[in-house]
């Protein structure tokens, strides 16, 4: 047998049988219906550690975990056995009127241990969307009790991604998104992205340079509308869908010295960066600064299960608790009991794994060197990475950091070849990008690292034969 194919993989139903009923009836996200009705979707049936299987037993290497979420990698019976053993005892019950579950309660306290210390309450959501939902209505409700209503304004960023719902579209800074829907809703704003390869380098300064020119946006941005009306600003560590963009060491301190220095909040999106992806248990502190409140979801169930939320810090906690009233602000499945034990086994796994050190000390400086080594690649105009999260951007002219041509769309040519060499890999516009999870072994980075070589070369060759580097 071909040691890629795994014919127990396959289900009841062939891979043509799933694909007309999945084109049939089901609304993909982010998707054009119809072109992907006449392409078909691509089946995946099973997974394990960092592998998936499709419905034909093509063996693929989940170099996305997911979709930056699988942090403990498939299969991990902990998990599993959480899941199983509270579905049996309380499958669901609500935290609205005076009640609570335990596997609420308890992880409440587990993410009060591992966040930074003022981070003592939680707020649970089903999402990342909805914990940025609560993010607005809760800054929002924070200056209202301080009597300082007028602060409504939040800032955000150019090619932020904070999620879909309206206010997560809002604060993310994507344009398709804003451009379906009438976003963003009042009151949102936003400033360019810390992206050196953008801004920086055509000007000729140092990534710490423009690191500093970056944070200075923001300050731009709060003296335009007023300091009296600005309430939060709102950033990714490092943004992720927008392709694994890594900021200068310089940016993150300076914005937070700006923040200070006008009362603004500070609002960690770590939906991404939290439960080790950068090395640490949150981006924030990869980064070295101490936001007001953080957004999580993903890496906290390792996506078994959905899970969001926001750590409350004391500054906001405090004004809510002691001050506050009702918070007319809720969901049903905010605090989820299946949920939460799943994320309680997830984060105690992390923990007995050491997956954040590891990544810290270990596979993240290995990743780094082996994304330096791929910066001399033809294509490669440069490459970033911090913890598991590459980024690699790809150039016409590496010299000159020329980008191809708008009609070649580079980057999606380069994925289908990840595709068909057992890889996936996300194509962001030219920059192709990865997030494996925090399990991965360095020689599965070395595998992982030859597809990557690999695909990159079949890619320079089309653009080779099809005129594209001329
Ligand atoms: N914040 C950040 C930083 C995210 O990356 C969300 C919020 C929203 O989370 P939910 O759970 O509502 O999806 C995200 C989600 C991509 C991609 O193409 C990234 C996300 C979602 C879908 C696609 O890279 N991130």
């Amino acid at each position: 047998m071909n040691e890629t194919i795994d014919k127990t993989a396959g289900t009841t139903r062939s891979t043509a049988q799933w694909q007309a009923a999945d084109a049939a009836h089901f609304l993909h996200p982010f998707t054009d219906f119809k072109s992907l009705a006449q392409q078909g979707s691509r089946i995946i049936t099973r997974a394990d550690n960092i592998y998936l299987w499709d419905n034909d037993g093509h063996k693929i290497l989940d170099a996305m975990s997911g979709l930056w979420c699988v942090n403990v990698g498939y299969g991990q019976r902990a998990l599993i056995d959480a899941a199983t053993r509270q579905m049996g005892e309380l499958p669901f019950y609500n935290a609205f009127f005076q009640t609570a579950t335990p596997p609420a309660i308890e992880l409440a306290e587990l993410l009060a241990a591992v966040s930074p210390p003022t981070f003592q309450h939680v707020f649970f959501s089903g999402s990342g969307s909805e914990g940025n939902d609560t993010v607005v209505r809760m800054v929002r409700r924070y200056w209202d009790i301080l009597g300082q209503p007028q602060r409504q304004v939040i800032i955000s960023r150019l090619n932020a991604y904070h999620g879909s719902t309206m206010a997560g579209a809002s604060l993310g800074g994507m344009g398709g998104m804003h451009a379906q829907g009438g976003l963003p809703i009042p009151d949102i704003t936003h400033i360019e992205q810390p992206h050196w390869w953008e801004h920086g380098r055509p000007k000729g300064l140092s990534r710490e340079e423009f690191g500093r020119v970056a944070a200075g946006w923001l300050e731009d941005k709060i003296l335009e509308v007023g300091a009296d009306k600005v309430a939060a600003f709102i950033g990714e560590p490092v943004q992720g869908a927008g392709g694994v963009i890594v900021p200068p060491d310089s940016y993150w301190p300076e914005i937070q010295r700006i923040c200070d220095k006008y009362g603004v909040l500070l609002v960690s999106d770590e939906v991404i960066c939290g439960f080790g992806r950068t090395g640490h248990w949150f981006g924030c502190e990869r980064f070295g600064y101490k936001p007001d409140l953080m957004t999580f979801a993903k890496g906290v169930t390792s996506g078994y299960v959905p899970l969001g939320g926001v750590m409350v810090g004391e500054r906001i906690a405090r004004v809510l608790i002691d001050q506050g009233g009702e918070f007319n602000h809720g969901y049903t499945y905010s605090g989820h009991p299946v949920a939460c034990a799943v994320a309680v086994a997830n984060i105690r796994l992390i923990q007995q794994l050491d997956l954040v050190t590891q990544v810290r000390d270990d596979t993240g400086p290995y990743l780094a060197a082996q994304f330096e080594a791929l910066a001399a690649h033809p294509l490669a105009g440069e490459t970033q990475s911090c913890g598991l999260m590459g980024g690699v951007q790809l150039v016409k002219d590496k010299a000159k950091g020329t980008p191809f041509a708008a009609e070649v769309d580079i980057g999606m040519v380069c994925r289908g070849h990840c595709f068909a060499n057992g890889l996936i890999m996300r194509a962001v516009g030219d920059r192709m990008i990865i997030a494996p999870p925090l399990v991965m072994t360095r020689a599965q980075i070395d595998e992982m690292m030859v597809l990557i070589h690999r695909c990159l070369d079949l890619t320079l060759a089309d653009a080779q034969r099809d005129g594209w580097l001329a």
